[in-house]
């Protein structure tokens, strides 16, 4: 069985009691920011390609209220992360020009200061919030992105900002993560947590920063999403070296990325003896960006059989080309193909452990799951997930108190 997933509904329930508890007084604000899994396009979107993501109903919640003074106090409640579960922030005054806020504290308050100090939406006043989630920290699912773009919905709702810019809510999030987290990641997780549509995969452009909705919501296909349980650290030294290869392979190339590059590039790196790691990198980017426009099409087209082969090809290069992959991983997308009914599967996200995503007939999802259970030798959580929509407003405060 796969895990049931609480509803927003739920998880709200329990941020307000704890708000009440902690604070004496009821919030009167509420949003919710989701996850993500990527379906195809890994390690492209800090390349300008494509990346083609969808939203989960795995999300955090925030709920608060403003208050008098400068201090700002932020409560969590995941109990995961052996770290301090509540902050304080002076806010920064009006004044201040470029907010720096103290990089200090828990890790989970840095993502949520960096947001702070990147908002846009004008200067945001003192506020007290509980966060409450139930996507997994550290699976690959985005739960940071999750966590800085609820925080950023957070502000709208409190500074009462309307008809923000998308892409700029999305931008600020990211520059948040590269300030405050040390991970200089891409914007796929940002802009699919921002912009996510119930039903829709999204394919981003991540260079001109124009997405288009793909529709993706046949009841007789499920998305199954598996948790290796085995933890990645992307701030460590594995995700920069690798945008670091990409941007040599295109420095050879004398290209603005790899975004550019072609096959042709790629026998041209062999000819001239190139490192044969920038060119395996290279192969797996020019590779997966071309997959993920056929994909999209495929999408379209209802081809499921075709998007699963795109999907494990997808797979292969991440595990012998692009070299993100791990033991686990590789056994539980090779598990899951050996199950009549799967179409396709493959490592989501930054790689290193975390989660597989496999595209399968919904009279086959149990067959995978019993399989995985019966032989792989970890723990693993399942999470059966719909497209599902982006950040959202629940309930704003009134401005006129
Ligand atoms: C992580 C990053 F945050 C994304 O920007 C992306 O690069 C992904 O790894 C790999 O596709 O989730």
């Amino acid at each position: 069985m796969a895990k049931p997933i609480e509803s927003v509904e739920v998880l709200l329930r329990v941020a307000r009691a704890v708000f009440q508890q902690e604070f004496g007084t009821e919030a009167d604000i509420a949003v919710a920011a989701p996850g993500r899994v990527n379906l195809i396009g890994e390690h492209t979107d800090y390349n300008e390609g494509f990346v083609m993501p969808m939203a989960l109903p795995l999300v955090t919640v925030i709920v608060g209220r403003k208050v008098d003074g400068d201090v700002t106090t932020i409560i969590t409640t995941n109990k995961d992360a052996d770290e301090p579960r509540t902050i304080t922030i002076e806010m920064p005054n009006e004044q201040a020009l470029v907010r720096t806020l103290e990089h200090s504290g828990p890790k989970w308050g840095l993502y949520v200061k960096g947001v702070i100090a990147n908002y846009v939406g004008g200067c945001p006043p003192a506020f007290q919030a509980v966060i409450h989630t139930n996507v997994p920290t550290g699976g690959g699912l985005s739960s940071s992105a999750s966590l800085e773009v609820s925080t950023y919905t957070f502000l709208d709702a409190l500074t009462g900002v309307q008809n923000v810019s998308l892409n700029d809510k999305a931008l600020a999030c990211q520059k948040a993560e590269h300030q405050y987290a040390g991970m200089p990641c891409g914007i796929m997780d940002q802009f699919i947590s921002v912009m996510g549509k119930e039903g829709n995969a999204l394919l981003i452009d991540c260079r001109s920063l124009v997405s288009e909705l793909i529709p993706f919501n046949d009841p007789q296909i499920v998305v199954l999403i598996t948790n290796s349980n085995v933890k990645h650290t992307l701030t460590g030294s594995e995700y920069p070296t690798r945008r670091k290869h990409c941007e040599e392979a295109a420095l050879l190339l004398k290209k603005v990325s790899l975004r550019d590059a072609n096959e042709s590039d790629i026998e041209y790196l062999k000819s001239i003896e190139a490192d044969e790691t920038l060119i395996k990198r290279a192969r797996h980017v020019v590779g997966e960006i071309k997959r993920t426009i056929q994909g999209a099409e495929t999408l379209k087209d209802h081809n499921y059989k075709k998007f699963g082969q795109l999907m494990i090809q997808s797979h292969y290069s991440l595990r012998d080309d692009f070299e993100v992959s791990c033991p686990e991983i590789d056994t539980l997308v090779e598990l899951a193909l050996k199950v009549n009914g799967v179409l396709g599967s493959r490592l989501t996200g930054g790689g290193f452990g975390g989660c597989t995503v496999t595209l399968v007939y919904a009279h086959a999802v149990e067959a995978v799951i019993e399989t995985i259970k019966k032989n792989y030798q970890g723990k693993a959580d399942f999470y059966i997930c719909k497209p599902s929509n982006g950040a959202t407003i629940l309930q704003r405060c009134n401005l006129e108190h």
